[in-house]
């Protein structure tokens, strides 16, 4: 058990060391706080209206999340989540989600086919089930036991995409940059060309739950899972301290296992928009030259409902909705 004695002394080296100022009692108090909810991206907007439904009526952050990210997984227009994601090298669609609660439960599915809504899917392996991970043809099973329909989920739209890739890309799968090489905007019928979507949301209560879900890299091997679906790298939530989520080259965020790191730094004191500042250029450090042309975003909620975000590339966008401000949208800073 961490102790609040414990706390402050971990706190008051992290700020000897590195001169972050550090409010100890501000961080763990369980004062109520006015609901927020924060997604990854454009498509955040309209996901963010949905959780707010739940949060503006006092509803459990867990509920609005998972209502939350259904919009973008639904959003056939949207290929790099859900329903109408871009497939793997193979034609294959494989989903990956993940969902955390207030009281540290998870849940989470990858490589999953066939089943559209798999933050749902994730969301059941955490209620119904003593484990918390499923994946690929259990992930399924576990899906249709549960009552979910097989689908196909290729549309003619992501089909004409991978064809397209098909005559060029020799098998090489690549994640866009932003602001450089590759933009699968320009690709047919991508109305985005950003990526995942994780949402935290603080409700009315001041607890946090967060969600993250994705189609992965677009044109992936088979089989292959980023961070997105995976507890610790992709997405974490401590309701102690607050919550984080990630976007962009999931093998970078899982190495570094990102978002457990952000939520710890702010445990040590760090704003959210430090704790992501950081724990990015630890990626960086480690890869100077690589970091060059990779993506990888962070974006994180404390406890008292502030935000912040931090990414290596110009061009990661988050959206915030409050109180005042249903469909707030800001640009990320980043390292380059
Ligand atoms: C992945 N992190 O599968 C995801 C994809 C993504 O911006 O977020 N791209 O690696």
């Amino acid at each position: 058990m961490y102790s609040r004695r414990k706390f402050i002394k971990v706190s008051t080296l992290a700020a000897s060391t590195l001169a972050i100022p550090v409010k100890a009692a501000d961080i763990l108090t369980n004062e109520k706080r006015p609901p927020v909810v924060i997604s990854t991206w454009d498509f955040g907007i309209p996901a963010n209206k949905e959780a707010w439904r739940i949060l503006s009526k006092g509803g459990r952050a867990l509920d609005a999340v998972e209502a939350g990210v259904r919009i973008p997984e639904a959003d056939l227009n949207n290929h790099s989540v859900g329903r109408a994601g871009y497939p793997d090298r193979d034609g294959i669609v494989t989903l990956d989600a993940c969902i955390m609660d207030e009281f540290g439960n998870c849940g989470s599915v990858a490589a999953l086919e066939d089943i559209d809504h798999p933050i749902s899917v994730a969301r059941l392996v955490m209620e119904k089930t003593p484990h918390v991970m499923l994946v690929g043809e259990g992930a399924k099973q576990f899906a249709l036991e549960m009552g979910f329909k097989e689908q196909k989920l290729l549309t003619p739209e992501s089909e004409k995409a991978w064809k397209e890739w098909l005559k060029t890309a020799k098998y090489n799968p690549v994640i866009n940059v932003e602001n450089q090489l590759y933009r699968p905007d320009k690709l047919p019928g991508n109305q985005y060309n950003h990526d995942t979507i994780g949402m935290l949301a603080l409700d009315e209560k001041g607890n946090l739950s967060g969600a993250c879900t994705t189609s992965g890299m677009a044109f992936k091997l088979h089989g292959r899972v980023g961070d997105s679906p995976i507890i610790g790298a992709g997405l974490y939530v401590d309701n102690e301290i607050g919550g984080a989520t990630s976007t962009g080259v999931g093998e970078e965020v899982i190495r570094n296992v990102g978002s457990f790191l952000v939520v710890e730094l702010m445990r040590n004191g760090y704003t959210p928009y430090e704790a992501c500042r950081e724990a990015v250029n630890r990626i960086i450090k480690k890869k100077p030259e690589r970091a060059k042309s990779l993506q990888v975003g962070f974006l994180a909620l404390n406890k008292k409902g502030e935000y912040g975000a931090y990414a290596i590339q110009k061009g990661f966008s988050y959206a915030v909705c409050t109180g005042e401000n249903q469909e707030g949208l800001f640009a990320s800073k980043s390292h380059y």
